[in-house]
C-alpha cells in the first residue's frame, strides 16, 4: 500500500494518467448535455469508448490527431459559438481563466464539449495492455505524438476553423514571449483562422498588475504576430490594458 501512495504521489501532482479518469471524463460529458447545453444530444459512452480506442493499447508517444478522428466525429458541433465571441488565448492559462470567468460574454474552447471534458486532465495509453497508464506518463517534449498534445491540437484546429465575425486573442503581457509560434494559439490556431470569415482580430495584452509589463502591442513577439496577420489580409486591432 506504502509503495501504491508512492507512486501515485501528492493528488495533483501525479505524473501518470488522472486517476478516474473515466468518471471524471464521462461525468463532464452528462454535465454538460443535460445542464451546460441541455438540448444537444451527444453519446456520452460512445464518445467515451472512441477515446479508450483512440489512447488505449497505442505506444503512450504514438497518438496521432488522426487516432481521434472517430472520437471527434461523434462530437460533431451541433452548436458553435456565435460570431463575434470566440476568444483564443495563448500563455499561463490560469491567469487567462480567471479573466474569462469575468468576460461571460466570450466563448473559449473549454465551452465547446470536447474542452469541457479534458480540461486539466492528463492521459496515455500502455503498449502492453489495454488501458491507460496511471502510474506515469512521458513529457511534453519527450514525444512527437502526445496524447494530450494531440487531442488539443485537433480540438483547437476546429474550434479556429469555425471562428467568425470579429475575434479576440488574450495575449499575457507579463511573461517573455506573449506570441509564440511553437503555442497551440501560434502553430495551430492562428493559421486556422480563415480571412474571409473573421472580421476583425482584437488583441488585448493584458499584464498583471503586480508583474511589470514586458510585452505590449508596439514591444516584442505582439509585433511578430501583427505581421502575421496583416499579411494573411485580416483586419486588426490591438490594446494594453492591466488586469
Ligand atoms: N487550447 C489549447 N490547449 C489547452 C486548452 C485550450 O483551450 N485547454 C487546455 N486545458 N489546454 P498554453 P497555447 C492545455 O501554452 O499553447 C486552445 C493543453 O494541454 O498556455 O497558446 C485555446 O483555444 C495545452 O498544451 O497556450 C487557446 O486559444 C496547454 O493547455 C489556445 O489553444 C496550452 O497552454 C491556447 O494554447
Amino acid at each position: 500500500l506504502i509503495v501504491l501512495w508512492l507512486c501515485a504521489g501528492e493528488p495533483g501532482t501525479q505524473s501518470g494518467t488522472t486517476p478516474n479518469i473515466k468518471e471524471i471524463a464521462m461525468g463532464r460529458c452528462y454535465d454538460y448535455v443535460t445542464r451546460v447545453k441541455p438540448g444537444l444530444r451527444y453519446d456520452c459512452e460512445d464518445i467515451w469508448r472512441r477515446f479508450e480506442e483512440a489512447v488505449g493499447r497505442q505506444a503512450p508517444c504514438n497518438v496521432t490527431v488522426e487516432d481521434y478522428g472517430r472520437m471527434f466525429y461523434a462530437m460533431a458541433q451541433t452548436w458553435a459559438p456565435p460570431c463575434g465571441r470566440f476568444l483564443f488565448w495563448s500563455k499561463t492559462k490560469t491567469f487567462v481563466q480567471t479573466l474569462v470567468a469575468a468576460l461571460r460574454h466570450f466563448w473559449t474552447l473549454e465551452d465547446t464539449l470536447a474542452g469541457f471534458m479534458f480540461n486539466d486532465l492528463l492521459w496515455c495509453g500502455r503498449e502492453d495492455e489495454a488501458g491507460f497508464d496511471f502510474g506515469s506518463c512521458p513529457g511534453w517534449s519527450a514525444c512527437q505524438h502526445h496524447p494530450v498534445y494531440s487531442l488539443w491540437r485537433r480540438a483547437s484546429q476546429k474550434f479556429a476553423e469555425s471562428a467568425c465575425g470579429n475575434v479576440t486573442v488574450l495575449l499575457n503581457g507579463s511573461v517573455a514571449q506573449a506570441f509564440s509560434r511553437n503555442s497551440m494559439f501560434g502553430s495551430v490556431e492562428l493559421d486556422g483562422l480563415d480571412p474571409c470569415r473573421v472580421n476583425y482580430v482584437n488583441i488585448k495584452v493584458v499584464s498583471d498588475q503586480e508583474g511589470a509589463s514586458r510585452e505590449s502591442c508596439g514591444r516584442g513577439s505582439v509585433v511578430d504576430l501583427i505581421q502575421i496577420l496583416r499579411s494573411r489580409g485580416f483586419r486588426w486591432t490591438c490594446a494594453d490594458s492591466s488586469r
